[in-house]
C-alpha cells in the first residue's frame, strides 16, 4: 500500500491533476466526506488528509510514503529524513515582510532599532533579519499574522502572501519578498528503497506532468 498526504485545500486541489496524470483518481470529495483516509481507484494507493504543517512530520516518520508541502512548511520543517526529488510548481506564492502603512521601516532598518516581528515562519525570519544584520524579536504566531501590526503586537510580519488582498484589506504594505514558494514533492527515504517499483511510477508521472503542463482550458 503507497499512502500519499496531503492537506485539504489549495494544495490537494492542486495536486489532484497531478494525481489524474499518474492515473490515480480519488474516489471521495474531502469537502463532502469527514473521512481522513480516502481510497482511490487503485487499491494500492490511498489518500489521507493531515494539517499542512504536519505533512513532513508524516513522511519523516512513514505515516506516509509520500507527500505534498510548501517549501515554507518544508524549511521550517527542517527536511531531516525526507527525499525531495520535485518541485511540483503549485500553489505557488511568496514569504515576505509586511508592515503597517504608516510604519517607516526603512528609517527603522537602517537605524539598526530592535524590530518586533511577529510570524509562524520563525525560522525562515530568523535567518532573513540575520542575513541583513538586523536585530529581530521574533514572536510565534499560529495565524491571523495580519492582526500583529494593527494591534500592536509587533512592528512588522513574515507571511506569505499572493494576490496581496488579505495585506490591503488590513491596511499592511509588503516592504520585502524574502523568498518564491511553491509546492514539494516529498518521500520517505526507507519506503522509496522498500516500495520503489510503486513509488517510481508514480514519481515519473508527477515528473511529466510537471515538465510539460497540459493547455490552458
Ligand atoms: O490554513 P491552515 O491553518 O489549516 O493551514 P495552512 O495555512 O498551513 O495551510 P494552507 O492550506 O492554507 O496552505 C498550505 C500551503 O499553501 C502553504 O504552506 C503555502 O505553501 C501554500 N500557499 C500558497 C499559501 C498561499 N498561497 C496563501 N496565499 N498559503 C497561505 N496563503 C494565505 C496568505 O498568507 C493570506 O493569509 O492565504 C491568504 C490569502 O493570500 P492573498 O495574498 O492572496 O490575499
Ligand atoms: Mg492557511
Amino acid at each position: 500500500m503507497i499512502t500519499l498526504a496531503l492537506s485539504k485545500g489549495r494544495i490537494y486541489d492542486e495536486t489532484l491533476p497531478l494525481l489524474a496524470a499518474a492515473g490515480i483518481e480519488v474516489l471521495e470529495d474531502p469537502e463532502k466526506s469527514r473521512k481522513l483516509i480516502l481510497p482511490t481507484n487503485q487499491p494500492g494507493v490511498r489518500v489521507v488528509l493531515v494539517r499542512a504543517t504536519d505533512v513532513p512530520t508524516y513522511v519523516e516518520y512513514g505515516g506516509a510514503d509520500l507527500g505534498v508541502t510548501g517549501k515554507d512548511t518544508l524549511i521550517e520543517h527542517g527536511g531531516q529524513g525526507l527525499y525531495q526529488p520535485l518541485d511540483l510548481n503549485i500553489a505557488r506564492c511568496r514569504v515576505s515582510v509586511a508592515v503597517r502603512a504608516d510604519f517607516d521601516y526603512a528609517t527603522a532598518v537602517r537605524q539598526g532599532s530592535r524590530l518586533r516581528v511577529a510570524t509562524k515562519y520563525t525560522a525562515i525570519a530568523r535567518d532573513f533579519f540575520a542575513g541583513k544584520g538586523v536585530h529581530v524579536d521574533l514572536i510565534k504566531l499560529y495565524g491571523s499574522m495580519e492582526l500583529a501590526p494593527l494591534t500592536g503586537l509587533a512592528d512588522a510580519i513574515v507571511d506569505l502572501v499572493s494576490t496581496g488582498n488579505t495585506l490591503k484589506a488590513n491596511q499592511l504594505v509588503e516592504v520585502e519578498r524574502i523568498m518564491d514558494i511553491s509546492s514539494r514533492l516529498v518521500v520517505n527515504q526507507a519506503a522509496l528503497k522498500l516500495k520503489q517499483r510503486a513509488i517510481q511510477p508514480i514519481l515519473d508521472a508527477f515528473t511529466n506532468a510537471v515538465s510539460s503542463p497540459a493547455s490552458p482550458s
